[in-house]
């Protein structure tokens, strides 16, 4: 249904009062079958061992997720937010993918434009289609709205180098455009971005010539040799107010850029361990960095993680709880299992 006093799409920022969402399904998800190469850079080395062709998560462990995301969805429903689901149950063993619970490694918002990842690894060409193809239909409708789907000519299979060489610290080549949308954080007119594994120059500059007029892209300098999505590395909690992974990113790299100028800029202060049960197949232990904020005074938080609930707290954000530890094992949090459609602006159009 479309709301139509605001465009379906609408979003500049993490964390203007949050209006309309996508909340992921997992599906039938299974172990992404990238080239082993992309899963060593990337994925926690204790894991790797895990990555095979049409090996699906355990079921139970599926189940679990999937109940935490409905019920996620259900509380941002409550709390006034318009929520967008995927189809249930499809089966990614059957189409050699991933899964549907990760939609902002593949949408991207940005005023009234929404921007499909090239996706670097090949077994989530078609993820975007296949789970969020209706919704981005129906939003499509909305003739004040731009969509901007993936070309196929970045469909290419030629990012990395038949020989092994590698010209930069990444594992992708240059050789035709690669990103994941979530290699990047909205701050208004200044999109902070980085270089990836799965993002690379020639994705960073396909994303700059797709944004509405007068936005543009920066480049975080950022310290990690496995980078892969820059959505547990930072996370303005409100206008003015970031806090930072400082195993990623130093407070010199971030006020090299002028958008978070007198910004106050908070080190996440823990060193987060992997549980033990469910592991975290895909991630880093910082996923309390990968929250959503749903106005810049409240912010959802995962139900056990009570130090980083109070850390919050005492910066001024009060906190909503929400079980998520199953959709973590997965690789995210509810970060990662969003797309923010549509926020009230803070930029003038
Ligand atoms: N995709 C979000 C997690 C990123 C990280 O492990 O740092």
């Amino acid at each position: 249904m479309i709301n139509h006093s605001l465009p379906s799409v609408q979003a500049d920022d993490e964390w203007s009062p949050l209006r309309s969402v996508i909340v992921g399904r997992a599906g039938r998800a299974c172990f992404p079958n990238a080239p082993t190469a992309m899963i060593e850079a990337t994925m926690p080395s204790h894991h790797v061992h895990n990555f095979k062709p049409r090996r699906p998560f355990d079921q139970k462990l599926i189940t679990k997720a999937e109940a935490e995301l409905d019920y996620f969805a259900a509380m941002l429903q409550a709390e006034g937010v318009q929520v967008y689901r995927p189809p249930a149950g499809v089966n990614w063993l059957d189409v050699n993918g991933y899964t549907g619970a990760m939609p902002r490694d593949g949408l991207m918002s940005v005023q009234n434009t929404l921007i499909e990842a090239c996706f670097a690894w090949s077994c989530r060409n078609h993820e975007i289609e296949i789970a969020y193809g209706t919704i981005l239909g129906e939003l499509a409708r909305d003739s004040r709205v731009t969509i901007i789907r993936r070309p196929p000519y970045t469909l290419a299979d030629s990012l990395l180098d038949e020989d092994g060489s590698k010209s930069s610290p990444w594992v992708i080549n240059n050789s035709r455009p690669a990103f994941d949308t979530a290699d990047f954080m909205r701050f208004g007119k200044t999109i902070l971005g980085q270089l990836s594994h799965v993002t690379n120059q020639a994705g960073v500059e396909y994303v700059q010539r797709s944004l509405p007029a007068g936005y543009k892209i920066e480049i975080l300098e950022v310290n990690d040799p496995h980078a892969m999505h820059i959505d547990a590395t930072i996370l303005p909690l409100r206008e003015g107010l970031l806090v930072y992974n400082p195993q990623k990113v130093t407070e010199e790299a971030l006020l090299k850029h002028e958008v978070l100028a007198n910004w106050d800029l908070r080190p996440y202060p823990f060193t987060p361990k992997e549980p033990e049960d469910p592991v975290l197949y895909m991630t880093s232990p910082y996923l309390s960095l990968n929250a959503l904020v749903l106005d810049g005074k409240r912010v959802v938080v995962e139900a056990s993680d009570q130090q980083t609930a109070k850390w919050y707290e005492s910066l001024g954000m009060k906190c909503i709880t929400c079980p998520f530890r199953h959709v973590n094992s997965i690789g995210g949090s509810f970060h990662c299992a969003t797309v923010d459609l549509v926020r009230d602006s803070t930029v003038k159009h």
